[in-house]
């Protein structure tokens, strides 16, 4: 099993070993706290939440059942999104001739050296290579030149969800940067830039939808700077999401507009309305199982996974607690009438009626699991006709009357998904900082915040920057231009982030001022 288990924190062996034996009786445990050492404490959440298994080639994830369940809540809410915008479902092959992919060369230059080669077959070697797909640009742009005529073709839009491979050679970690990954593609092609400017933002509307109103995770919206966006493409948005524990912000989807330079290269031409020759503008944007990592790193907390409510698979965990010589059959059989109460309502309950295991030990299963709510049944709740309710995100306790048991609880549901995401903007606008000045700028860095500053958006400037800024604490890069734009305070130096320095770099004053906000963090590369 050598080589495979790189990636995997040198502790996580010895806790799966001992949730084997002997933590399997005294009640499962995270041997590492989110504050003491984040990194191995995110491992021991997603393997002893049972999101993820280790796998023996490195960068390679197992997803469990538990993790996709999430998936398919968030395919379950995003897919008739896109179908509402007339956008279809296909599905184009895993593979991709080396000419083909090699057509685009802005496009690809970066990222050359990420790509997958098939170089074999059996006992042959292939005579020409082929590449497996780091995204499907290539491999459908030659059919989009093909289908797209005139302009009765136009606006052609797809989506396939489907699985890509980047082999990724700096620090694998679940979710978050693995060698093969879920996702979903959508690529369209529009007659104006107009339609397809529009697109852009409907599309990126819909992933702040799936990080906060699902995830309960906060996202700045905004558009990259030259450097980062995607290359080849015009302009890339983005959701972004931090975290606080690393004082990083995460790139969350992106929803690019390309265009017309994949059209030029892969020749998209359509006759227009007036018999012309005219070039399509494109559309590229996708989120992936990357979402998943996000939401457990922001809500996750010492007991393990903490799971908003409209994503987890199971919502309300019931457990019975047997006492002495009270009746465990009629315990047993509220429990039972309890779940089909909740699941006829739409509430997706569960109860744990094992034997084997005692009610503190499932107790912290489903707390590990990251359950937004536990129903305890004992023979005193019987007596009162009432459960008990504990909530997962912040422990509070409730009696329920079972007369109000279903209003009761969707109420509670309601309240934990508000306050998972209430709690996680709060941590993180109280780490978002204006800096005025350069000297600022690479304190506020150091206390892993985000910055808000003025910026000219040049490459060979944020090249600098994340030169100058590279040390202990990372190098910074900018995570996008909020379209959000914050007042500028009083006495801020415009141009202080131009070298480091109070040169203006040739500059006229109007052009200073014309200087958007950036939002900038420490650049997940250095984790
Ligand atoms: C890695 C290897 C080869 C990212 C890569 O964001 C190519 C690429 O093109 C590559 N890593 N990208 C950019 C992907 C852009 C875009 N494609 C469709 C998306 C969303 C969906």
């Amino acid at each position: 099993m050598a080589g495979g288990k790189g990636d995997k924190p040198a502790n996580a062996n010895a806790v799966a070993k001992s949730s084997k034996g002997r933590k399997k009786e005294t009640g499962l445990g995270l041997t590492n706290t989110k504050d003491g050492n984040f990194g191995e404490w995110y491992s021991e959440v997603v393997t002893n939440g049972e999101m993820i298994e280790y796998y023996e080639i490195s960068g390679c994830y197992i997803l469990r059942p538990w993790t996709m369940a999430i998936w398919e809540i968030m395919q379950n809410f995003f897919d008739p999104e896109i179908k509402k915008m007339n956008i279809k479902t296909c599905y184009f092959p895993l593979f991709v001739s080396k000419t083909i992919l090699q057509k685009e060369k802005d496009h690809i230059e970066g990222f050359a050296p990420e790509v997958a080669w098939v170089t074999r077959s059996g006992d042959s070697d292939s005579e020409v290579p082929i590449a497996i797909r780091p995204t499907s640009e290539t491999v459908m742009y030659p059919y989009y030149s093909k289908w797209i005529r005139g302009h009765r073709d136009l606006p052609l839009k797809l989506n396939q969800g489907c699985n890509v491979v980047r082999w990724e050679f700096s620090n694998p970690t679940p979710f978050i940067r693995s060698r093969e990954f879920l996702w979903q593609e959508g690529h369209t092609a529009f007659a104006t830039k107009e339609d397809a400017d529009t697109e852009v933002l409907e599309i990126l509307e819909l992933y702040r939808n799936l990080y906060e109103e699902y995830l309960a995770v906060p996202v700045v919206k905004g558009k990259k700077s030259e450097l980062e966006k995607f290359a080849g493409g015009l302009y890339t948005t983005t959701v972004e999401a931090f975290i606080p524990n690393t004082g990083r912000g995460v790139q969350g989807a992106t929803s690019h507009c390309l265009g017309q330079n994949f059209a030029k290269m892969f020749e998209i031409n359509f006759e227009d309305e007036k018999g012309e020759k005219a070039m399509v503008w494109q559309n590229c944007w996708g989120y992936s199982t990357r979402t998943i990592g996000v939401m457990v790193m922001v809500h996750g907390d010492d007991k393990g996974l903490v799971l908003p409510p409209k994503v987890s698979a199971i919502q309300v965990i019931v457990i019975y607690v047997p006492y002495k010589d009270a009746d465990v059959k009629e315990i047993i059989n509220a429990c039972s009438a309890t779940v089909k109460t909740l699941c006829d309502l739409g509430i997706r309950a569960e109860a744990d009626l094992r034997e084997n295991y005692s009610p503190g030990w499932k107790y912290s299963h489903w707390e590990m699991k990251g359950v937004p709510l536990r129903i305890e049944i004992g023979p005193k709740d019987l007596a009162h006709n009432q459960v008990r309710a504990v909530r997962r995100d912040n422990g509070e306790k409730v009696d329920i009357p079972m007369a109000d048991l279903v209003d009761k609880v969707k109420g509670m549901l309601d309240n934990i998904q508000q306050s998972m995401f209430d709690v996680a903007k709060q941590k993180r606008d109280a780490c978002i900082q204006v800096t005025r000045t350069w000297d600022e700028f690479v304190e506020v860095l150091g206390q892993k915040k985000l910055i808000l500053a003025p910026w000219c958006d040049e490459e060979e400037v944020e090249k600098e920057v994340k030169a100058k800024t590279k040390g202990e604490i990372g190098a910074a890069k900018t995570l996008c231009s909020p379209f959000d734009q914050p007042e500028l305070p009083e006495g801020i130096e415009h141009y202080a982030l131009h070298q480091g320095n109070l040169q203006r770099n040739g500059r006229t004053g109007d052009e200073v001022i014309n200087e958007t906000i950036f939002l900038f963090s420490v650049t997940i590369s250095n984790v």
